[in-house]
């Protein structure tokens, strides 16, 4: 995870799509944030992949024992998916829900049209 300049760090697209919402979030409550956009060219960086390692033994001329098999995430995006949030050292995915919650933490929160 990178060290972060502000407490709230947001990844999405350098676009609108389902992270403008948020970003919208932030702006309405005067909450600065780093807003980390990158191109579909550069998502693979941040996408979740997960590798596997195979550690072979070679028994003979044409057979290998698998001896260890080794699962990792080179991960980052939660459910490999973006807009995705960095706070507090932990990574919150799903649009809805970061808006939500950040709504919320802001004090900007409106359960009813009659708050309004
Ligand atoms: N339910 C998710 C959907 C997120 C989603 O569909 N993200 C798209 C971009 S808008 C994405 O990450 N696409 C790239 C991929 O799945 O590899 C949310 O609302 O955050």
């Amino acid at each position: 995870m990178r060290m972060a300049t502000h407490p709230y760090t947001f990844l999405y697209f350098d676009a609108m799509g389902r992270g403008e919402f948020i970003r919208l979030v932030f702006a309405a409550a005067e909450v600065p944030f780093e807003d980390i956009r990158f191109t579909h060219q550069q998502w693979p960086k941040y996408k979740k992949r997960n590798k596997i390692k195979l550690y072979l033994n070679k028994l003979n001329s044409c057979c290998y024992l698998v001896y260890m098999i080794y699962f990792y995430d080179t991960a980052v995006a939660p459910f490999g998916q973006v807009p995705y949030l960095e706070a507090a050292g932990k990574r919150y995915g799903q649009s809805v829900a970061i808006a939500t919650y950040l709504a919320r933490e802001f004090g900007k929160l409106v359960l009813s049209i009659v708050q309004l």
